[in-house]
């Protein structure tokens, strides 16, 4: 790889100017004509490159096979030139095809310009890396490729640093890869560009990272944008002082000058590479032609004179008069070449359009003669022929149209019993099944390493197992995690020197080194985007945020990208990344614990497990560490104190996903509950028994994914009642549960009694015991919901004592 970068050292020939201009014109012409697509109607919306094309091809020229990009919407130039995007591919994205050959970053599934390529094979498992220009899949919200920088930029110097991780060659050339991330002006307002960028700067991570800046964001420009609207100012003091390695090299260039943005990339590049040294391009004097996107016109917003000032300075036109003036080519030769590059654009764009709808209008066609068929043998010959000319006439129809067409034709012959009929309902039971695999599949790993495939594998103990407290007993399952398998890493705050504020990695740093166990600075969205880096590249992180209520300044990240990414490259890139914290039955308005709905509601995509104790714990490490799916461990923080035994197997006992235990057998309610609400039920069972109720506690154990056998039900079929216990607010993961119980494994078909949840209080907790008490389920409370639901069947058994 060093070798293919020095071989970019030398002069380009005129040929290769040529073909960086082609390449620039072309991808100018792939956003006039994506344009022109969408205001046509034929494609729903379009952001595009223009304005950006020069940057990216000099950007291009060091972009080496193995290294990654963690960039957004602009980097269509880039990705033409790397070979990484064709322009069939960028319009078959355009027009949302749904096939992943069409689409390969996306499957149709995100918005144009949203670029990836495919780290995986179809069966899941891992390419070589190494032989791919990579690039981690965008996200639209501004700023969201930062935080996965710090990780992609970080793998390389622990692939470099660690000696065990050498032999992952698949993954890495001795850390040569550089992150290239791309950001634009505005969004460097966001506070995780900042953070990104000190976090990139501590870990020496050898990410280059370009700012492309146009002056505006959407219509507002850098003085509202950036204190002293000048970003190279502001960044001095991220620089690195001659002689010493810590900081970045910075570099500003205009994003109109060719020579210039070739000579800086390639100083840039050279030490990003071989030092380690992680730089920031600032690309200045950048316009953008054709406005932000084609939802609104620039010409809103901006003077006549700053559009005067971007005609002048379009990059685009300025590298063609540098052509001319320094004699590469000429007026006449380029005028050629671009009528030339119209048509290979505009071919691009037909076969994409074909291969996007002639399946449409096939399936449109089919129908058409299925209706015409059924018109013919129905009742009501003049309403299906209706609806046959109505489908015609869409002159661009999606497959909703053709599905909605037969779901009106089985509506109007409802009452018939005709061949044709059954023929079209069988049609749309199949169209169900084709667009769940095109729109729904995916969400989770579907490879040979699945969380699905793994089975219990239960603890073995022995007269020697020791009784140690829960925190020991994580502490020997981490052990043997980072012993067993050299891409394990651990960390976030104080996980390093401490080994975690509860001790889970105590002395685990000074046995497998600084860079296997780490300390954080106090940053948990990077955190995670450091876990999403390094996941993406192979390793296997356990990332921790400190606290469970901490998570929320990490949630955006978790949500829009973690949970969405293999799912949204459609099986193309996963990242499985282990979260771990710590919460439940905390105390405080800042340290409850609790925050579970919003969590499980906002990172589907991701599994939640709140193990009970840290046996329980121990056993999902291990089933995660040996499956490629993402998962956030809640750790019930009173636990660590709890005495429990030292399976015999620690790092080898693996617990399934998704399967509930019976802590309590009883026959007269189901308690469903879970984490630390266990202890509060199983103690409020034991006051119940004294009043003669024998309550079946059900710990869920993981709450994505849910009791996938519906052992819950099995419990409801024998006590014909239930009550879902969480102490989040109300309407929380207490009513998630209660409509996966209810409707999903259909409860409410062997229950006598209203189905009732118990929840913690709408506001945060309150401190102190008290607090605890007043504001989560608290013992009392859980034996009069229990009490009052069977006072109802019997009330002269169970009178109302409390009231
Ligand atoms: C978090 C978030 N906030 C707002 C938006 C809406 N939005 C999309 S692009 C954009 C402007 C970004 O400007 P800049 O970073 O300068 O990049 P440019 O589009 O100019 O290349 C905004 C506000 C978004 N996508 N995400």
């Amino acid at each position: 790889m060093l070798e293919q970068s020095i071989i970019r050292q030398r002069e380009l020939t005129r040929e290769e100017i040529l073909q960086d201009y082609r390449l620039a014109f072309q991808s100018r012409q792939v956003s006039l004509v994506g344009r022109r697509e969408v205001m046509g109607g034929k494609a729903k919306f379009g952001i595009f490159g223009d304005g950006k094309e020069l940057v990216q091809i000099a950007l291009a020229k060091v972009f080496c096979k193995g290294d990654f990009r963690s960039g957004y919407y602009r980097d269509q130039t880039f990705m033409f030139a790397i070979g990484a995007t064709s322009y069939q591919e960028f319009f078959s994205q355009l027009y949302a095809n749904p096939d992943v050959k069409a689409d390969p970053a996306s499957a149709g599934r995100a918005m144009n310009a949203h670029f990836a390529t495919r780290s995986l094979n179809p069966d899941g498992s891992w390419k070589n890396l190494i032989d791919i220009d990579n690039s981690s899949a965008d996200v639209s919200p501004t700023g969201s490729q930062m935080p996965r920088l710090v990780g992609l930029a970080y793998a390389s110097r622990l692939y470099r640093e660690i000696p065990d991780l050498h032999e992952l060659t698949q993954f890495s050339d001795n850390g040569n890869e550089i992150a290239f991330g791309t950001i634009g002006n505005a969004t460097t307002a966001e506070g995780m560009f900042w953070e990104a960028i000190n976090a990139i700067g501590v870990l020496r991570a050898p990410a280059l990272i370009s700012i492309y800046d146009d002056g505006y964001g959407i219509s507002v420009s850098n003085e509202y944008q950036i204190a002293k609207q000048n970003l190279s100012e502001l960044l001095q003091g991220f620089g690195r002082k001659r002689g010493t390695v810590e900081g970045f090299d910075l570099y500003s260039v205009q994003g109109w000058d060719y020579p210039a943005l070739i000579k800086t990339y390639r100083a840039a590049a050279a030490n990003v590479r071989k030092e380690h040294i992680p730089a920031i391009v600032h690309i200045y004097e950048l316009t953008q032609p054709l406005g932000h996107s084609t939802s609104g016109s620039h010409e809103r917003y901006k003077s006549k004179e700053r559009m005067a000032w971007e005609q002048d300075h379009d990059c685009l036109r300025k590298f063609r008069q540098w052509i001319i003036d320094n004699g590469h080519s000429n007026d006449e030769e380029l005028g050629f070449l671009e009528a030339e590059d119209q048509n290979l654009i505009e071919e691009s764009r037909k076969k994409a359009w074909d291969d996007y709808f002639s399946p449409i209008q096939r399936e449109r066609e089919q129908v058409l003669t299925s209706i015409d068929q059924l018109a013919g043998a129905s009742r009501h010959t003049d309403e299906l022929i209706r609806v046959k000319s109505e489908l015609n006439a869409i002159p661009n129809p999606y497959h909703r149209d053709i599905l909605a067409s037969v779901h009106r034709v089985l509506q109007i012959t409802r009452n018939e019993d005709l061949p044709g009929r059954i023929n079209l309902v069988k049609w749309k039971h199949q169209q169900e099944l084709i667009n769940e695999e095109r729109y729904s599949s995916h969400l989770f790993s579907q490879s040979s390493e699945s969380p699905d495939q793994i089975s219990l594998v239960p603890p073995i103990y022995s007269e020697n197992s020791l009784l140690l407290h829960g925190h020991e007993i994580l502490n020997a399952c981490f052990d043997a995690a980072l012993a067993r398998d050299p891409r394990v890493l651990a960390f976030g705050e104080d996980v390093g020197k401490l080994g975690d504020v509860n001790q889970g990695f105590r002395g685990l740093q000074a046995k497998y080194g600084d860079l296997r166990v780490t300390d954080t600075g106090i940053r948990e969205t990077t955190i995670i985007g450091q876990a999403i880096g390094l996941a993406l590249r192979g390793l296997r992180p356990i990332a921790e945020i400190q606290y469970l209520d901490y998570i929320l300044y990490a949630l955006q990240i978790m949500s829009d990208d973690l949970a969405t990414l293999h799912w949204r490259t459609k099986g193309g890139q996963k990242a499985p990344v282990i979260i771990r914290t710590r919460g439940h039955r905390l105390e405080g308005i800042w340290h409850s614990g609790s925050l579970m709905a919003g969590i499980i509601h906002l990172i589907r995509g991701v599994h939640v497990l709140v193990p009970r104790n840290m046996t329980q714990a121990a056993g999902f490490y291990n089933t995660l560490l040996r499956s490629d799916d993402p998962a956030l461990v809640v750790e019930v923080l009173n636990a660590y104190r709890n005495k429990e035994r030292l399976p015999d197997n620690i790092g080898e006992f693996t617990i399934p996903l998704g399967v509930p235990e019976i802590l309590r057998p009883g026959s007269d309610i189901s308690i469903v509950t879970y984490g630390a609400c266990c202890r509060i039920v199983l103690e409020a069972t034991k006051l119940l028994s004294q009043v003669g109720i024998e309550a079946e506690v059900i710990d869920i154990q993981t709450l994505l994914p849910f009791d996938k056998e519906g052992r819950i039900l099995e419990s409801l079929k024998k006590t014909s009642r239930v009550l879902f216990v969480d102490e989040d607010v109300p309407g929380g993961t207490s009513a998630y549960m209660l409509q996966e119980v209810i409707e999903n494994q259909g409860g409410y078909y062997w229950l006598d009694s209203l189905p009732q949840t118990l929840s913690g209080k709408p506001h945060r907790p309150a401190y102190g015991s008290d607090g605890d008490y007043w504001s989560k389920p608290n013992v009392e409370q859980i034996f009069d919901k229990v009490y009052e639901i069977l006072n109802e069947v019997e009330p002269a058994k169970f009178p109302i004592f409390f009231k």
